[in-house]
């Protein structure tokens, strides 16, 4: 009796912990709203010290940077982008940039293109957790900065490329 107690709670922990162990990996393939050529894949990851985000979009200004959020819904349908929503933000902060303690969940800055208008992304937002809240919501790259200060969305202008964040292995 005692033994299939045991394996009873083993049954409930082992599942969990290695769910936890092997956590998809979230990625969103960006693609081009409206008239523009922006292009690109990202990958977020969780660790203790937060969320990595990786990848790389193309099509971008030379030498620009791109305001880049996660948007609370996955709906990229519209050629504006409109129907992500606003910023993530499942806590009710205000607008801010990724080092702020308090900011929208989905307030990861800007990425930066090069003068082929590439951005290599490889941020790190200190101390978010919560990966699981990531999939099917909007990713969005903006056609200007993100003043990391305005609200509600850092003034960074029209939406120019969107994704959907799914999972996968790696
Ligand atoms: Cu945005
Ligand atoms: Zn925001």
């Amino acid at each position: 009796m005692r033994f299939f107690l045991m394996l009873g709670l083993f049954g409930m922990f082992v599942p969990s912990m290695v769910l936890a162990a092997v956590a998809p990996t979230a990625t969103a393939v960006v693609y081009p709203l409206g008239e523009t050529e922006v292009f690109g894949l990202v990958k977020m990851v969780q660790d203790a010290e937060g969320i990595r985000i990786t990848g790389e979009i193309s099509g971008l200004t030379p030498g620009g940077l791109h305001g880049f959020h996660l948007h609370e819904l996955g709906d990229c349908a519209s050629p504006d982008g409109m129907g992500v929503g606003g910023h993530f933000n499942p806590e009710g902060h205000v607008h801010a940039g990724p080092t702020s303690l308090e900011r929208h969940f989905g307030d990861f800055g800007n990425i930066q293109a090069d003068e082929a208008g590439v951005a290599r992304i490889d941020l790190r937002i200190a101390g978010a957790q919560g990966l699981e809240m990531v999939f099917g919501r909007g990713i969005i790259v903006h056609a200007g900065p993100d003043d990391e200060n305005s609200n509600p969305a850092g003034n960074a202008g029209p939406r120019i490329a969107c994704g959907v964040v799914g999972m996968s292995k790696l």
